[in-house]
């Protein structure tokens, strides 16, 4: 039909102004007049959408005219945050719409509190997904998300008696303004049954997968537009729905509940996001959620190739795929199947193509978060999958017992099956064997990887291994949560550092300037006092924004060592109460995060937080020094409140255990010193900011390998040798945070003091409280401190998602940026 008269929706007042009236009378059906706080921000985000729709659509007809290799991010998880703020941000009109608003009688704020965190993920891993989509789209580059549009995100989380409460979260109960349904795109998903075996005419082998039973996925689209508002790429999830046919086997017998039971299993698949990072394996919702999302992903994208003429063979020319971890590893098994059951594509011809165009991305060394599939629930669930898994594994194993001579020691470790206690199958080798290219996350973290995860097939193939360091997007960690911070840096050097961070290089001269100094504190102050009235709200703790916030916000785990900084609290807390110390400067002490809901550890560590909290916080001898909160419900909104207010980052994990971290990053980017380890993307940033400018302690990699290794660590001789650790650990084991229940907390002290304890909490202690009795007495030097935190921001340019897509880009995925002319 003809489109001449349909004028593009412009981003002038005067034409937002016109849609959100028009919205909230069309779209809610309302009389402007009697429009709420949630009506106006839901219309807005429509006129946002409208805008969004357009550009979308142009950046789409820009890709196929320029015919761009494309890129496809297939990930379980992504964790977005609010789009209504970040989107007006990114498209620049925050200011306008703010006056627009606020002419009506609204606060801007106020509305975009109304927006719930769509929370499609559990920590690092779903948060870095959603960076890099705004990195992709900043950059006019041609990539898109793939993922399950979970009707349940991650659990909210409420503390009642000290305790972690899980409730479910309903994100879309206000419904979800910006998404675009687009059920004539749905997918038909095949699954169960079983395979026979058949002839081609020409004697080949042929599987006909046969009594499979179905189920649809339906893709949602989010519009994800990149900054300065030039490019909008989108962020495809998909919800499972039944399909119209009944299973006509149970029908036919007559039971018609039963058929409908069927159906409503089939809806279960993309109900929940499961909130653990270890302990869903086995479980049979989950595999089929990864299948689910491999199977509407690949069918989407070769559909959208194919459509444009091309031969499949030209696959890996025009399509790269990256695996975010080893969720979405089936693609492996899946792609094969199109090639070769579907186009007929002789196996050879199709392996190659496979691998040339996926890659995987490790994202955790935890032995307990490879994940395996037992053979017979992927037998059950996918027949011709797990024919495919052991076809590709025997062509693998017998190619490299004739060309590299591999022993069968060699060969067992490398297999794709476990064949120890019930055969599995390992995701994590049939991701690295499929896929050219494996990368790990920081500059240590990718070692390990060759090091300790895959030794022999770095051996194998040393060219496909690399590294890519995290990054975060500087536009909704510094420019939108921090307006304070963004404000005085454009002050002072300009706007030129929100697309291209290394910019802020321009403020090193500054950092020892008096004025510049003065006005940084400021800031920081203003962050503080804000952080303070929300605690205030929230828990009734009163804090004073002259104490130094010391923050650690992140999932709750052993090895991030939450315990090691509470423990040094106590310490401080004893000292304070029982040997009159006092200390340089009053602290704050932030925790936040979720532990996984059958984490027993990671709950209690929560529930001894919260204990020592009340205890402390209700002592007027400790009042003046030590306040502890712990903020409930960490989620990106909570987040971006936390982070600008923070003076000190606390990363604390064991070295060698922690991949990259990427909260590290926007701590640091917002002025926060961090307190940390030789782990992760730690070692990077120390390198960047300047020694000098980071808190450094605790043991080496190599160090925890060896006494871990060699079983030397004993926890008994630091307990022996150090009053200090006596002290906080006969505490503990004392009841004396919990005096009504005294042995709540008696398994700390039994697992602290079990000879190899894993995380080697007590062998940092020392040198941990020895930093923090540093870091406290730098603080006490004004000048001092605001120089180490303005180089903080001056060097972490390095750290932007941009420069990490680059890379991707540039090394992995050979795709280039179709900028608009
Ligand atoms: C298989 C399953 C249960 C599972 C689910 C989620 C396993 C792992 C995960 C999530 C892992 C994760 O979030 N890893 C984090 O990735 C970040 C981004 O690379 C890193 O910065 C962070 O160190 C790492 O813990």
């Amino acid at each position: 039909m003809p489109v001449e008269n349909c004028p593009l929706q412009t981003l002038d007042a005067d034409s937002l102004s016109c849609s959100i009236r028009e919205h909230i009378t069309h779209s809610l059906g309302k009389p402007c007049a009697e429009a709420g706080n949630r009506d106006v921000a839901m219309a807005l985000s429509m006129t946002l959408r409208d805008r969004l729709v357009d550009k979308l659509l142009e950046t789409r007809k820009r890709y196929r005219d320029a015919r761009a290799k494309r890129m496809y991010y297939l990930s379980i998880e992504y964790l977005l945050g609010r789009c209504l703020g970040n989107n007006l941000y990114n498209m620049r009109i925050d200011e306008e719409c703010r006056n627009l608003v606020k002419q009506w009688g609204y606060d801007l704020e106020e509305l975009r509190e109304f927006e719930r965190d769509p929370a499609l993920g559990n920590g690092g891993l779903g948060r870095l997904a959603a960076c890099f989509l705004d990195a992709l789209a900043t950059l006019d580059m041609p990539g898109c998300g793939y993922g399950i549009h979970y009707e349940f995100g991650l659990f909210k989380q409420s503390i009642q008696n000290d305790r972690q409460v899980e409730q479910p979260d309903y994100w879309m109960a206000e419904g979800m303004p910006l998404q675009i349904e687009r059920r004539d795109q749905s997918v038909i998903v095949p699954i169960y049954g079983r395979i026979e075996s058949h002839q081609g005419p020409d004697g080949s082998y042929l599987p006909l997968w046969v009594d499979w039973q179905d189920l649809v996925g339906v893709p949602y689209d989010i519009p994800i537009v990149g900054f300065g508002d030039k490019t909008v790429n989108y962020l495809r999830l998909f919800a499972a729905r039944s399909t119209d046919n009944f299973d006509m086997k149970i029908f036919d017998q007559g039971d018609y509940i039963k058929a409908i039971h069927q159906k409503v299993y089939s809806e279960l698949v993309s109900k929940i996001l499961y909130p653990s990072e270890s302990i869903s394996f086995g479980k049979e919702l989950r595999l089929t959620q990864e299948y689910f999302l491999v199977f509407c992903s690949l069918r989407d994208i070769t559909r959208r190739f194919l459509k444009q003429n091309r031969n499949i063979e030209e696959l890996p020319e025009f399509i790269a795929i990256q695996l975010n971890d080893t969720h979405p590893a089936l693609a492996v098994a899946e792609l094969m199947r199109i090639l070769v059951d579907e186009r007929r594509v002789p196996w050879d011809r199709a392996w190659n193509i496979t691998n040339r165009t996926l890659a995987f991305t490790n994202h955790t060394l935890m032995p307990e978060s490879l994940e395996m599939w037992p053979v017979d629930l992927m037998g059950k669930v996918l027949p011709r999958h797990l024919q495919i898994i052991y076809e590709i594994n025997a062509r693998f194993l017998s190619q490299i017992r004739l060309t590299s001579k591999a022993d069968d020691a060699t060969l067992r470790r490398m297999s794709l099956i476990e064949e120890q206690g019930g055969k599995q199958v390992r995701m994590a080798n049939l991701a690295v064997v499929g896929s050219h290219s494996v990368n790990g996350v920081s500059k240590l973290h990718s070692e390990l990887v060759k090091k300790v995860l895959f030794p022999d097939y770095a051996a194998l193939w040393p060219g496909k291994f690399n590294n890519k360091t995290n990054g975060i997007t500087p536009r909704r960690w510094l420019y939108k949560a921090n307006p304070g911070l963004s404000a005085l840096i454009t002050e002072a050097i300009g706007d030129a550092w929100i697309m291209d961070l290394d910019k802020l290089q321009d403020l090193v001269p500054l950092a020892g300037d008096a004025a510049f100094q003065q006005k940084f504190l400021a800031v920081k102050r203003a962050s503080k006092a804000h952080l303070a009235e929300y605690v205030a709200q929230t828990t009734g703790v009163m804090l004073s924004p002259d104490a130094v916030f010391d923050m650690q916000a992140k999932r709750i785990h052993e090895y991030k060592r939450q315990l090691l900084n509470i423990m040094h609290i106590l310490h401080d807390y004893l000292r304070v109460t029982e040997d009159g110390y006092v200390p340089p400067v009053p602290r704050v002490y932030v925790f936040a995060g979720k532990a996984a809901p059958g984490y027993f550890e990671a709950k209690e560590i929560i529930h001894l937080i919260c204990s020592a909290a009340r205890v402390i916080n209700a002592d007027k001898r400790a009042a003046k020094h030590i306040k502890v909160v712990f903020a409930a419900d960490y989620r990106v909104s909570l987040a971006e409140k936390l982070i600008p207010a923070a003076d000190v980052s606390e990363q604390i994990s064991t070295a060698g255990t922690e991949a990259s971290g990427t909260g590290n990053m926007k701590f640091s980017l917002n002025g926060a010193l961090t307190i940390g380890t030789l782990d992760g993307a730690n070692i990077e940033i120390r390198e960047a900011v300047g020694a000098e400018n980071f808190y450094l302690f605790g043991l080496t990699t190599p160090e925890v390998e060896r006494q871990l290794g060699d079983g030397s660590y004993d926890p008994w001789e630091y307990y022996g040798k150090h009053p200090e650790i006596r002290r906080v650990l006969d505490a503990l084991s004392a009841g004396r945070f919990t005096p009504d229940e005294p042995q709540t907390f008696h398994w700390i002290f039994e697992k602290m003091l079990a000879k190899g304890e894993r995380y080697m909490h007590l062998a940092d202690f020392m040198p941990y409280l020895e930093t923090h009795e540093r870091l406290g007495m730098d603080y006490a030097k004004p000048a001092v401190w605001a120089k180490k935190a303005i180089l903080n921001v001056a060097r972490m340019g390095y750290f932007s998602a941009d420069r990490t897509i680059r890379e991707y880009a540039r090394d992995i995925w050979g795709i280039k940026p179709i900028a608009p002319k």
